[in-house]
């Protein structure tokens, strides 16, 4: 029955799709001379799937060819700055890469630049990549194209900051009074150069005082009990004011010329007396008593 050349293909049917396996019907093409030429329909994985037939028409193996991947579609570019932060206190600062290619060939290489103009060369990608901005304080953006493993090349998007390498500057420290004594209450006013990522420190001779108002970039005002001698010896306060700006630069001021503490008055024996005797004025109600101190 299969004599002669039966066994060697004279044909193939084949199948072009995206699939791993195919069952050849007798509705599928036949090639048998010249190339085969198969074009995919857009990206993705494909096979080429060949059954050979002899000179009967028989079938006979089948072959898979694949994947062959094809990849037309260009990867998007996106990163952000040092984790998404709206703020950086160093020009060198990281980017976090946030490129993507879908189903594609996958993103392979980017690039950047601090102007859009003047590009590093193509790196290899990474999941976060070191990177220098352009120098001086202020809004800076990073530009960041990116290429997938078969060449397609991505628009150029941008990563915004701003840096910031100047630490908060506190001026003007009044205290109200500026001469105190023990259990005083004193209200210390001060102002801040710019905004800053939570309210101040501010201690006086190491103590820490209570903020009562104030916020960003404007004047502050804290209100500190002066304490004993121990805590608040007598002479003049060092007062300590420091915070950090939204960039995270620490700025810092301290003064020993706003505030005075005088020893505590001992209370001459004649007051206490003479309290004493007002006092009893008014529980007893009687002149005699009075008239006997
Ligand atoms: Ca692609
Ligand atoms: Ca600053």
């Amino acid at each position: 029955m299969h004599g002669g050349n039966a066994y060697m293909a004279s044909a193939f049917q084949y199948a072009w799709d995206e699939s791993d396996a195919h069952f050849f019907s007798d509705g599928d093409p036949v090639w048998n001379a010249g190339p085969l030429e198969q074009y995919p329909a857009g990206s993705g994985a494909y096979y080429l799937h060949l059954q050979s037939l002899n000179a009967e028409g028989y079938p006979g193996d089948t072959l898979d060819y694949g994947p062959f991947m094809f990849d037309f579609d260009i990867p998007e570019a996106g990163a952000v700055i040092n984790g998404g932060s709206a703020y950086c206190n160093s020009a060198n600062v990281a980017l976090t890469l946030m490129c993507g290619d879908g189903m594609g060939s996958g993103v392979s290489h980017v690039k950047f630049s601090n102007d859009g103009a003047l590009w590093s060369n193509w790196e290899n990608a990474a999941p976060v990549m070191a990177w220098t901005l352009a120098p001086g304080d202020g809004a800076k953006t990073v530009h960041i194209q990116c290429r997938d493993a078969v060449g397609n090349v991505s628009e150029v998007a941008g990563a915004a900051v701003l840096l910031d390498t100047v630490a908060p500057v506190f001026t003007g420290l009044v205290a109200t009074p500026a001469v105190t004594t023990k259990d005083d209450a004193v209200l210390l006013t001060f102002t801040a150069s710019e905004a800053l990522l939570t309210p101040p420190e501010v201690t006086v001779n190491g103590n820490e005082a209570g903020r009562v108002s104030g916020k960003d970039g404007s004047s502050y005002t804290y209100s500190y009990i002066v304490q004993d001698s121990q805590h608040d010896p007598s002479g003049p306060a060092e007062i300590v004011v420091s915070g950090h700006d939204l960039a995270g630069n620490l700025g810092a001021m301290s003064s020993t010329d706003a505030l005075t503490i005088e020893e505590e008055e001992s209370v001459p024996a004649a007051g206490v007396i003479g309290l004493a005797a007002l006092l009893g004025l008014f529980a007893a109600g009687g002149a005699r008593r009075l008239k006997r101190r």
